[in-house]
């Protein structure tokens, strides 16, 4: 990880450390820390493969992951039940939750943060199966936590260092920042990248949560799990990436889902006005970035 000068060092403002309300982290078990990645799937047969090894060639002794799959056609399904059978033979490593019919991308990651919940994860990711968010990030990710205690780790395109796939063009580009901007006005949160889906968390702060509160299921998801975040007063930090657009298969994301986005960030600023930090100030997280550039290749 490279630092950059846009660095800014969470511990530069005290208050964002008056109350220490995490365990405390020992770097030098970062790499058997108990993390658990969650992946939605919903045909992506010819990614998940690739992605598994991926994860489970990572540094981290102890990853797990949870696939939450919706019966996709493509058989995406039956081949995870494979590769946990593969993964799984000298001990529990990846679960395979297998939901009826496709019920959409938000609850989907309920379901699995719920999963890795109960199995005693202390780190949970989020992610994408399409290699949008490359795996390679993740030991970053915890890296950065271990550093600097923060609650939530932002794989984010709209910081210093960030950056999108040359293959984005003008239109899609121009309709991401402008649902940035939009969201980030109307329910006036600091976080740049609201619509990031590769997120890495403390799990007591996901409990914090309340999961049975979320109630997004499509890109709203993601700018409702920020928006409460910052609600909550959590410490949440934006790391920088290249987000890479999918390598194979189709978007699920429809114009209707992209749509509903629209009113349902006013109905998330009714739903959740009531819910504030306990003992926190609301938005007291540091906006920082840390480290820029792009990962290195995962294979
Ligand atoms: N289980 C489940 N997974 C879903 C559903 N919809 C999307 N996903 C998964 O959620 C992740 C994100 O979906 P994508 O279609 O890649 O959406 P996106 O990344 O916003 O759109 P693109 O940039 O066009 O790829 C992928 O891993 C999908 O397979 C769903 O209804 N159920
Ligand atoms: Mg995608």
């Amino acid at each position: 990880m490279t630092a950059g000068p846009h660095n800014v060092s969470p511990s530069a403002d005290p208050k964002h450390f008056s109350t220490p309300r995490r365990p405390v982290l020992d770097p030098s078990q970062w790499q058997q820390s108990s993390l658990t990645v969650v992946v939605p799937t919903y045909n992506e047969a010819r990614n998940l493969e690739e992605l598994v090894d991926a994860l489970f060639n990572l540094p981290l002794t102890n990853l797990r992951l949870v696939i939450v799959d919706d019966n996709s056609p493509d058989g995406t399904g039956d081949l995870a039940e494979g590769l946990a059978q593969r993964y799984n033979q000298n001990r529990p490593r990846m679960t395979v939750i297998h939901r009826p019919e496709k019920g959409g991308l938000g609850t989907a990651y309920v379901e699995g943060f719920r999963r890795a919940l109960a199995d005693g994860a202390d780190f949970i990711v989020q992610m994408d199966a399409d290699f949008s968010h490359s795996p390679s990030y993740i030991s970053q990710m915890l890296g950065v936590i271990y550093a600097t205690g923060m609650d939530v780790v932002v794989g984010s395109r709209y910081v210093p260092g960030g950056s999108l796939d040359d293959k984005w063009n003008w239109w899609r580009s121009l309709l991401s920042r402008l649902a940035n901007i939009y969201c980030s006005n109307v329910l006036k949160i600091r976080v740049r990248d609201m619509t990031a889906g590769f997120k890495l968390w403390q799990s007591s702060a996901l409990q914090e949560i309340q999961l049975d509160s979320i109630r997004s299921n499509g890109y709203i998801f993601q700018v409702e799990m920020a928006y409460l975040s910052e609600k909550l007063g959590f410490r949440i930090i934006e790391l920088p990436i290249h987000f890479e657009d999918r390598r194979i298969g189709q978007s699920k994301m429809d114009v209707s889902v992209k749509l509903e986005s629209i009113w349902r960030v006013w109905e998330l600023l009714w739903r959740h006005r009531k819910r504030v930090s306990g003992n926190r100030e609301p938005f007291a997280q540091a906006r920082s970035t840390i480290g820029s550039g792009r990962p290195a290749a995962h294979r």
